[in-house]
């Protein structure tokens, strides 16, 4: 067990340090629930929350009211979408039920009471939401059905893999440094193989695809290569937090941006992308719902363009 001494971590903060004082920490605690938060910072913590679970539900509306402008063969890509909207907002506001009834405003910061706040949730949630994102990408780009078996297996493995080990890894975050280093890089190994296959099968696949559902491919990889790399950064936020303590809440605020803006990237922008090369692809094939959606969009994109209001 690693003992920290509150009083030197919050040395910014002596009226709160008086309260605290030195204590063991338990096994398996997050760092959220030994700092204390501000109200700003609380709220910003409660708002993103809000934000995500807000995301989650406007992506699943779009998901579902777009998915019949595909062609039969692209929409399991928004049904999984979908799936992922479901999942993610329930996690989401579970995370922010747990962070609300976590802590409580004592007239001047808001501290931890009797309940604890956890991150764990989120890493179980991935199980669901990552083999069906990986998945989805399988359904827009040119794959054998051999090859689409092979790749799926492996998405899923080194996916599952990859959440198990870091989920591990983040119990260690305040009670022993080299445990959860170890685990976070074995979780990584996992995380450079994931990039490796998506790259492959982006930059190999993506030949063939109509000149629109080519470039949002790659705006595609990005998206990935940005947002998902947001989700170690947070795993790391305790251990920037031992260097530099004077962070304190700040901490807890900084983490639950990065999953919020990951979350917000990697699941409906990406979605949303991944919806539009298939579309493209549609519109390519003659697929008529598809054709009507791009006339629709065009005529909205005239209108706007010369201000005279055309009829549909
Ligand atoms: C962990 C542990 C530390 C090392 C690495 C990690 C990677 C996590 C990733 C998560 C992606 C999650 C997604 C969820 C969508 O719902 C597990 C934090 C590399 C990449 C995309």
């Amino acid at each position: 067990m690693l003992s920290i001494d509150l009083p030197a971590a919050f040395g910014f903060m002596p009226n709160v340090v008086a309260q605290l004082g030195t204590f063991e920490i338990p096994q398996g605690l997050n760092l959220e629930n030994i700092l204390v938060y501000s109200p700003l910072q609380h709220d910003l913590i409660s708002h993103l929350l809000t934000l995500g679970v807000g995301a989650m539900a406007v992506g699943f509306v779009y998901f579902l009211t777009t998915k019949r402008q595909s062609a039969p063969a692209y929409q399991p890509s928004s049904v999984l979408s979908a799936i992922v909207m479901v999942s993610a907002f329930l996690i989401l506001f579970r995370q922010l039920q747990g962070w609300q009834s976590a802590f409580a405003f004592d007239g001047e910061v808001w501290r931890l009471t009797d309940s604890t706040f956890s991150n764990g949730y989120r890493y179980l949630n991935w199980s669901i939401d990552v083999p069906c994102l990986l998945t989805q990408m399988l359904f827009v780009v040119n794959v054998t059905p051999a090859k689409f078996r092979k790749t799926r297996t492996r998405f899923v493995a080194s996916g599952l893999l990859m959440i198990y080990t870091g989920y591990i890894g983040q119990y260690f975050e305040l009670t022993s440094i080299p445990w959860f280093m170890l685990w976070g890089f074995i979780s990584t190994i996992f995380y450079v193989y994931i990039l490796y296959l998506v790259g492959n099968l982006i930059f190999r696949s993506r030949e063939g695809l109509p000149r629109p559902a080519y470039n949002t491919m790659g705006t595609i990889w990005w998206v990935i290569l940005i947002s998902w790399t947001l989700y170690p950064l947070a795993y790391l936020v305790p251990l920037g937090w031992q260097f530099f303590p004077e962070w304190g809440g700040w901490a807890g605020v900084t983490r639950q941006f990065l999953f919020t803006v990951a979350d917000i990237f990697s699941k409906v922008i990406y979605g949303v992308l991944l919806t539009s090369a298939a579309q493209a692809c549609s519109v390519e094939a003659g697929y008529e719902p598809a054709l009507q959606a791009k006339k629709t969009a065009d005529n909205g994109q005239l209108e706007r363009e010369t201000k005279i209001p055309s009829r549909f």
